[in-house]
């Protein structure tokens, strides 16, 4: 496999990574084992070798971890105690190697890369885009479990390792110099040459002493036991405030930091393996893992066959400079970094839409994420126009514009008039037919819909939507154009909602048949929070604003008849010129835009007085059941490609828990007999609506799943 090759300069040996055929550094089993080969039986014995310096040979990766692959084999918490212990035992002799080692960071630096990189004697990192350094366990439901929550805290205090681990979180370069995570930051094309000479400077002058970093406030909180009682505190609350108390990873993260940070490193590294073992093994950290792989795989899914090609994207027009599609220029300008011509009926619109595109670069400088040059240089990439001027040159053209089919109608006539015959044209519609927007367009194989989530520069899906007649090559362009903003892009069918609106749907309709029975507001979001969402339906139609969400009801309900019947609830509150957050007036209270508690008057509105000692499992189970049977019946008519396709667009368009790894993944865990049999009781109970869809009888009937 030789994953290591060794060169000696000045009595430094260069151990480089590279493992063949992989785009990343990752530790397996196998791996590991060379490395301990190369490292101690060859370089730390050998006199020659005054002093080492790891570094990458990958272009912009360091080492991303442990092999992910290999949780999946554990097949309990022993063997996983057992796994994480090897792992502990290797990065803990590094750290006791009598010899300096360096490690010289470029690209990304990531678990038991980073575990590796704090047992060495000195870190150099590039100041480079690629090059991140952090503890992503928790985000897979597991925690560094090779000794990062030992060596962290001692390195950089408490609080900002709590900060990384907790959060799974990565730093950035300069940030991580800051924080003391590297010693030196440096341009890529001296990292070498830095890392020898330190290499050197080290086997001369011996370790460095390491002072506790920080002022007075490190001195009382990080590295004083009475203050770190505060942070444990504080911690913990904050752990369970995000998490619900779905997450386990990150509070035995904080048990492994405090445990190792109060009683000793060793009793720490016995908490962090004991509780890998527990993690590793657990149905979230199964989940998430499942999750991470999904995204991976489609970062490299175009979502037609492989080989399409797409166009290159250089310069985009966005037409319709409103909330939406200032997001879209904003993100792409950022994100994307290519040219973003906005366009709007008058000059004083796009003022307005140039505006929110710019809020979003300006809050990237804010948070130190651009460079004060390449912040000028992105918004230099933004310009607007009231006529088609620019548009000529344009590879992409998204509209943004009012949800009318008439209105799309004549601006897709219009964009069709002045761009190149080429260009690719879609559309950011989240309800109307694609094939229906593109009647009559001259070349309609170029047309598809580009669906994203407000507000765009937050919210991580996007939804491309080919019709019939569209060409795959304008699918792979839209596909590869969405992953340069950032976007996890999946390919749905041009059905009414497509994915994560159809599924949505039927959701929304039940919050809305809740609240006409009598159930409080506050009990609905919490039945939803509780089962794991980041807010609950009716806050999420606060958000959405009831205009936008009557009309879509509304197109639903037209296309899937009384099974999608939206409640009356929202156009009574619209009558009583309600929209939600937008207007400051909808099912909680806002002042400021700041969201209050529930705005009690909303009740006699729609002629309800709210009950209490209402059931909430049955609220919950009425809510979820909607979506998953929506969920299984639009997978069967071919909605979306997979199911993979299909639990990531949940859980990165409308927050569906990760911890339960999307819809159909839930209805694999709980099988769908168990499934069917919730359904049946809620049909008895309220309707039928609640009829589990054929698919759903076949699956539970047959004991099939969706994942093998
Ligand atoms: N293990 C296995 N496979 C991995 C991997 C890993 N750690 N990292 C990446 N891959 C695969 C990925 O599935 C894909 O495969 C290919 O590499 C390229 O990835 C003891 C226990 C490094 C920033 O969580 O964040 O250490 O689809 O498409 O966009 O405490 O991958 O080609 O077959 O994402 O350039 C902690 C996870 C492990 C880092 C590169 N580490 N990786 O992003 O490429 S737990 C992580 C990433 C641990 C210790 C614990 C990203 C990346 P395929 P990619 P990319």
């Amino acid at each position: 496999m030789t994953a290591f090759s060794v060169s000696i300069e000045q009595g430094v040996a260069i151990l480089s990574m590279d493992l063949p055929g992989e785009p990343v550094n990752k530790l397996s089993p196998g791996v590991v084992a060379e490395f301990k080969d190369v490292f101690f039986e060859r370089l730390q014995r050998d006199d020659a070798v005054r002093a080492i310096v790891i570094i990458s040979g990958k272009p912009d990766v360091f080492i991303a971890g442990a092999d992910i692959d290999q949780f999946l084999t554990i097949r309990n918490a022993e063997e996983g105690t057992a796994m994480d212990q090897l792992g502990q035992e290797l990065i803990n002799r590094v750290a006791a190697c009598p010899k300096p080692v360096v490690a010289a960071i470029h690209g990304a630096c990531l678990g038991a890369g980073l575990e590796l990189a704090l047992a060495c004697t000195w870190r150099i990192a590039t100041d480079h885009p690629k090059t991140q350094l952090g503890l992503p366990e928790v985000q897979l439901g597991i925690l560094p479990g090779a000794g990062g929550c030992q060596r962290l805290p001692r390195l950089i205090g408490v609080r900002a390792a709590l900060d990384i681990i907790l959060a799974g979180k990565s730093e950035r370069a300069p940030k991580a110099f800051k924080l003391g995570m590297v010693d030196e930051l440096v341009h890529p094309a001296i990292l070498r040459d830095t890392a020898v000479r330190a290499a050197l400077r080290l086997a001369a002058a011996g370790r460095p002493r390491r002072h506790h970093r920080g002022g007075l406030q490190a001195s009382l909180l990080d590295w004083n036991p009475l203050g770190r009682r505060i942070v444990y505190r504080q911690a913990r609350a904050t752990v369970l405030q995000k998490t619900g108390g779905h997450y386990p990873a990150p509070l035995a993260a904080l048990k492994a930091v405090q445990t190792g940070m109060e009683r000793g490193m060793e009793a720490g590294l016995r908490v962090e393996r004991e509780e890998f073992g527990r993690l590793a093994v657990s149905a979230v950290a199964r989940q998430l893992i499942n999750v991470f792989f999904a995204t991976t795989a489609l970062k490299k899914d175009d979502g037609v066959p492989a080989g399409t090609p797409a166009k290159p994207v250089q310069r985009i027009g966005v037409v319709g400079s409103g909330f939406m599609g200032a997001g879209i220029a904003g993100t792409a300008a950022v994100q994307a970094e290519v040219e973003v011509r906005l366009k709007d009926t008058d000059l004083a619109r796009v003022g307005k839409g140039l505006k929110l595109a710019r809020a979003i670069l300006d809050g990237r400088l804010k948070r130190r994420r651009l460079t004060r040059y390449q912040y000028e240089r992105m918004t230099a990439l933004l310009t607007g126009t009231g006529n088609w001027t620019g548009f000529g040159r344009a590879d992409l053209v998204i509209e943004a514009v009012f949800e009318d089919l008439e209105v799309k109608h004549q601006v897709i006539a219009e964009i069709e008039a002045v761009v190149p015959a080429e260009a690719v044209i879609a559309s950011n519609t989240s309800t109307i037919p694609i094939a229906r927007i593109g009647e009559g367009m001259r070349h309609r194989e170029r047309f598809l819909g580009m669906h994203y989530f407000s507000p765009v520069d937050r919210m991580p899906l996007l939804e491309v939507i080919p019709a019939e007649f569209t060409d795959p090559t304008a699918v792979a362009t839209a596909v590869q154009f969405g992953r340069r903003m950032g976007k996890t892009v999946i390919v749905v069918a041009d059905r009414p909602g497509f994915w994560v609106n159809r599924i949505l749907s039927p959701y929304l309709n039940e919050a809305g048949l809740l609240l006409e029975e009598g159930v409080p507001i506050e009990v609905i979001d919490r039945a939803m929070t509780d089962f794991g969402f980041p807010v609950g339906p009716v806050t999420l139609l606060d958000e959405v604003g009831f205009d936008v969400a009557t009309k879509g009801g509304g197109v639903m309900h037209q296309a899937f008849g009384d099974r999608l019947r939206p409640s009356g609830v929202l156009q009574q509150l619209v009558a009583d010129e309600r929209l939600g957050r937008k207007n400051g007036r909808g099912f909680y209270l806002y002042e400021d835009g700041k969201k209050g508690g529930v705005d009690e008057s909303v009740y006699p509105i729609v002629g309800i007085k709210p009950l209490a000692g209402t059931d909430e499992l049955m609220v919950r189970n009425r809510l979820a059941y909607a979506m998953l049977n929506e969920a299984a019946l639009a997978i069967s008519e071919g909605v979306v490609r997979s199911p993979r396709d299909g639990d990531i667009g949940a859980i990165f368009g409308i927050g569906f828990p990760p911890f339960r790894g999307g819809p159909l993944r839930m209805i694999d865990a709980e099988s769908a007999k168990q499934a069917v049999n919730v359904l049946e009781g809620l049909r008895l109970a309220h309707g039928d609506r609640f009829e589990p869809c054929e698919a759903l009888v076949a699956m539970a009937r047959d004991g099939t799943r969706y994942y093998v």
